[in-house]
């Protein structure tokens, strides 16, 4: 078995005391921070998620998945951040109302502070009122909206309505994503972006800050 499919069966396994220690000798052999990401976690857990719609494995064991990816991103970190101390602007992002999915989204404030960003990590379940009230800082550029059911759609939606409206709309860009999301749900709602991955998240968060 590679270091990769290691991670990824303890990943799916919820070995969250293994994780760590794999994804630190993967990193010191030398294996890319952003595929031991992509091919050993975020795989892994949509292998859960198929297991989870097939009725094989049930809410704990994807919570447990969960932790333990989480305790690989936190070795992996150091890794995939940059040496860039210098701001080029706010970024506030959270996961909207309903939704308790933070993974995905914490990817998107590392990849989005790895760029230069001062981020603003809102957390889960975050209100509409919640957004606008942090995107009305004159510092903020970036307001990231995170969903991950079909059914916290609909926040989504109300979330980037609210800030649309809001006074200080014309200081920020609205990007949004999360696996039920499209190019053409983000348009429907007036969004500025839509991304698929955090890492383009952040060089589009990054573009239209810096051009
Ligand atoms: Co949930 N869950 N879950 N879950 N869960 C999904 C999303 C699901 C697809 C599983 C399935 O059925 N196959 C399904 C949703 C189905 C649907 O909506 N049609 C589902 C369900 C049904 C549920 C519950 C309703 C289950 C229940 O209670 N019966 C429940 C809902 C709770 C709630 O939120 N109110 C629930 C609960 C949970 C746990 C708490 C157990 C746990 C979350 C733990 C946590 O996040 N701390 C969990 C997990 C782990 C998953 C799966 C297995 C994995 C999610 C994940 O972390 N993926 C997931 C299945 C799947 O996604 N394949 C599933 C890895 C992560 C890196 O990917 O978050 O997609 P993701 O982020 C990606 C992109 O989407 C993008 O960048 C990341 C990659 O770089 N991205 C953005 C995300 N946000 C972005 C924002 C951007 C740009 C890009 O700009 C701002």
């Amino acid at each position: 078995m590679s270091k990769l499919e290691e991670i990824a069966s303890a990943v799916e396994r919820g070995k969250a005391k293994l994780v760590p220690g794999l994804v630190q000798e993967a990193l010191d052999e030398g294996i890319d921070p952003v595929e031991i990401l992509n091919k050993g976690m975020i795989d892994a857990m949509s292998v859960v998620g198929e297991k989870f719609k097939n009725n094989e494995i049930f809410v704990p064991e994807m919570l447990v998945a969960a932790r333990a990816m989480k305790k690989g991103v936190e070795v992996l970190k150091p890794a995939l951040g940059s040496e860039n101390n210098v701001s080029i602007g706010k970024a506030v992002i959270g996961t909207v109302q309903g939704d308790l999915h933070d993974i995905g989204k914490n990817l998107v404030c590392l990849m989005i502070e790895s760029a230069g960003f001062e981020v603003q990590d809102l957390g889960v379940d975050v209100p509409a009122e919640k957004f606008v009230e942090a995107a009305a800082d004159p510092a903020v550029k970036i307001v990231g909206v995170s969903a991950l059911l079909t059914t916290t759609m609909p926040a989504m939606k109300a979330t980037v309505e609210a800030l649309n409206a809001a006074p200080e709309r014309a200081n920020y860009k609205v990007m949004v994503g999360g696996a039920p999301i499209t190019q053409e749900f983000a348009d429907e709602i007036g969004a500025d972006a839509y991304t698929a991955d955090a890492a383009t998240a952040a060089s589009v968060a990054k573009a239209f800050v810096v051009g």
